[in-house]
């Protein structure tokens, strides 16, 4: 016959692992995304040929977010990788400052993105998620996706409006940043 301890820690034991296996969810599909447009541009540096903008655009829907990404002077033969990250850049314009990429659904650095999963990967991981910037010499990087789990909605853990873009060189330096606004544009 089980005693009440043994059962009270089985649901204990059980609880444990459902906790443990909870603690990194999948992203949730973003609805509900506002017509608002965001665009990020990077700050000029001087040690670093990399410059370029992304900009969100509505699509036929309020689900996900659409992407326009465009950059210059990609160092001939490197596939850059971009984020959102979670803080603005401040005004001396370091983009160290930006501290992690947007994750609120807590993957963690160490497990890399699996581009046939998205879900699952850092919701800020969008090189991760949509491939990495590379162009020959003298040509720009121009790409277009929709993102799923981006939101333009102010309190979803997932808003990218009040953080930053920040584009890597290929050992993870911080070539560029720059914060994302509310763009009036089309
Ligand atoms: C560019 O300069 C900034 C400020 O001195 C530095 O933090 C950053 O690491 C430099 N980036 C590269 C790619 O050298
Ligand atoms: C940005 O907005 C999100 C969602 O409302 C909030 O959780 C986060 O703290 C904000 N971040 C900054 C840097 O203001
Ligand atoms: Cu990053």
């Amino acid at each position: 016959m089980f005693s009440k301890t043994l059962l009270v820690s089985l649901g204990l034991a059980a609880a444990a692992t459902a906790t443990a296996t909870a603690t990194a969810t999948n992203a949730p599909v973003t609805t509900d995304n506002t017509g608002l447009q965001y665009r990020a541009v990077l700050q000029p540096k001087d040690n670093t040929t990399v410059t370029g903008h992304i900009t969100t655009y509505p699509g036929p829907s309020q689900v996900g977010l659409n992407f326009f990404v465009e950059l210059w002077g990609i160092p001939d033969g490197e596939a850059l990788s971009y984020h959102i990250h979670n803080l603005p850049v401040p005004e001396d314009g370091n983009c160290y400052s930006t501290g992690s990429h947007l994750d609120p659904y807590a993957r963690g650095d160490a497990t890399p993105c699996d581009i046939h999963a998205p879900q699952t990967c850092q919701v800020g991981d969008l090189s991760g998620k949509h491939g990495p910037a590379f162009a020959p010499d003298d040509e720009a990087f121009s790409t277009v996706y929709t993102d799923w789990f981006v939101s333009s909605l102010a309190d979803d853990p997932a808003f990218l409006g009040n953080r930053s873009f920040v584009v890597h060189a290929p050992d993870n330096t911080r070539l560029a940043c720059g914060n994302f606004a509310v763009w009036e544009g089309h």
